[in-house]
């Protein structure tokens, strides 16, 4: 795509202090230091009653999930993965807002959301194996043990179809709006700011206000869909589209996890409560490559990225915590379970094994078609040639 002579600049893309959007909330600022905007009061009562506790449990989340993330990306590097989409520097976006939502509740991720998944419960190496081209869909959201986790999709936007259809399911079938907080469900939908110019995003905003379901539109802006900048896809700040089909829509720094958590947690509550369905645009930034297809250097200066490396959600959260009085035995346990997972995710892979390449056939039409058929044919002999000492 060819970004037009002039593209219209617009200050939330890269949120300078004078130029912020006033309506931003934000509890921690880049440096760790407690100083929520004005617009966070509002959840200020909510961020006050986290203990000790959660606020490790974030840390920890945020810290895990990127050893396994760079690690994946080390493997794929290795040749062990056909690719991966990294999630480096959209942690506390992830962790905030899977930590927001309640047992009950279904989530409907893109295909970036590795901490959101491991915190509901999904074994990362469920991700590796789509990754690895082993499986077409990588888990059961019908087993308990996955937390009402629905699959990765790679078609842009459609997810968010899937979740309002299951959203108005919820509204048909009575599971929201009852008055049982314990009981009433609730959808939470992660999607990009590329997709959020996907027809998909505002069919799905259509039906899901016109239905009141209880969803939460979770819009992850880490500034890029692949080499597009979000200046280019959109004249006006990406929040502001939920308030144009009537959803209260919120801004929120998506690089701190404390404001993350209290936006997406009074939203879902909303929801749940037959509120209807509500948009939180996350401003974040994808520090790695869009996946490792990709090379950033070709689109976006190093200037750019040093500037959100600044802004990096756990070193955020690590001097806020240190600030707290956290120990340095907290962080280095933290650093070894990280270490435990990223070493564990690479012993795994190792056992995998390969795929049988004649599979690939397998699901591409219902039935029998002589196209595959001709194909798999020359498949097996292709690979037949190689038998019998062949270089
Ligand atoms: C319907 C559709 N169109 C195009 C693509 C190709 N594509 C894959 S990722 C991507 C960019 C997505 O950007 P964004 O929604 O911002 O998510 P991010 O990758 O930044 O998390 C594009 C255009 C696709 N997968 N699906
Ligand atoms: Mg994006």
């Amino acid at each position: 795509m060819t970004p037009p002579e002039d593209p219209v600049t617009i200050d939330a893309v890269a949120p300078a202090a004078e130029g912020e959007d006033p309506t931003l909330v934000r509890f921690l600022a880049a440096d760790g230091t407690f100083a929520p905007t004005p617009a966070a009061e509002r959840y200020r009562q909510a961020v006050d009653g986290l203990s000790d506790g959660d606020l490790a449990t974030f840390y920890r989340d945020m810290t895990v999930i990127r050893a396994f993330d760079v690690q994946a990306t080390n493997l794929q590097r290795q040749g062990q993965l056909a690719l991966w989409p990294p999630s480096y520097g959209q942690e506390a976006a992830q962790v905030g807002s899977a930590r927001a939502a309640r047992p009950q509740d279904h989530i409907f991720p893109s295909y970036r959301e590795h901490v959101v998944t491991k915190i509901r419960g999904v074994d990362p190496i469920d991700i590796i194996r789509v990754m690895r081209g082993l499986s077409h869909g990588g888990w059961d959201p019908t087993d308990p043990k996955n937390g009402n986790t629905h699959i990765y999709t790679l078609v842009l936007g459609s997810q968010t179809l899937h979740a309002t259809g299951f959203g108005m399911g919820l509204v048909f079938d009575g599971r929201c709006g009852t008055g049982d907080p314990a009981r009433d469900e609730a959808v939470i939908v992660y999607y990009g700011d590329g997709a959020s110019s996907q027809g998909d995003v505002h069919e799905a905003m259509v039906f899901a206000a016109s239905y009141r379901t209880p969803e939460v539109f979770f819009l992850q802006n880490n500034q890029w869909a692949i080499s597009v900048p979000v200046s280019t896809q959109s004249r006006s700040p990406l929040y502001k589209r939920g308030e144009g089909y009537g959803m209260p829509s919120t801004l929120v720094d998506g690089n701190d996890v404390l404001a993350s958590w209290a936006v997406t947690r009074a939203a879902l509550d909303e929801a749940r409560a037959g509120e209807g369905p509500r948009a939180i645009e996350a401003m974040t930034y994808r520090l790695g490559a869009h996946t490792t297809s990709d090379d950033p250097t070709k689109y976006r200066t190093s200037d750019e990225e040093e500037s959100w490396r600044r802004r990096d959600p756990i070193a955020r959260m690590r001097a806020f915590l240190l600030a707290r009085g956290a120990s340095e035995a907290f962080f280095a346990d933290v650093d070894a379970e990280a270490q435990a997972l990223a070493d564990d995710t690479r012993a795994r892979t190792n056992a995998l094994g390969g795929l049988e390449a004649d599979t690939m056939f397998a699901h591409v039409y219902s039935e029998a078609h002589p196209l595959i058929a001709e194909q798999r044919r020359w498949l097996a002999e292709y690979e037949a040639s190689f038998e019998g000492g062949a270089s």
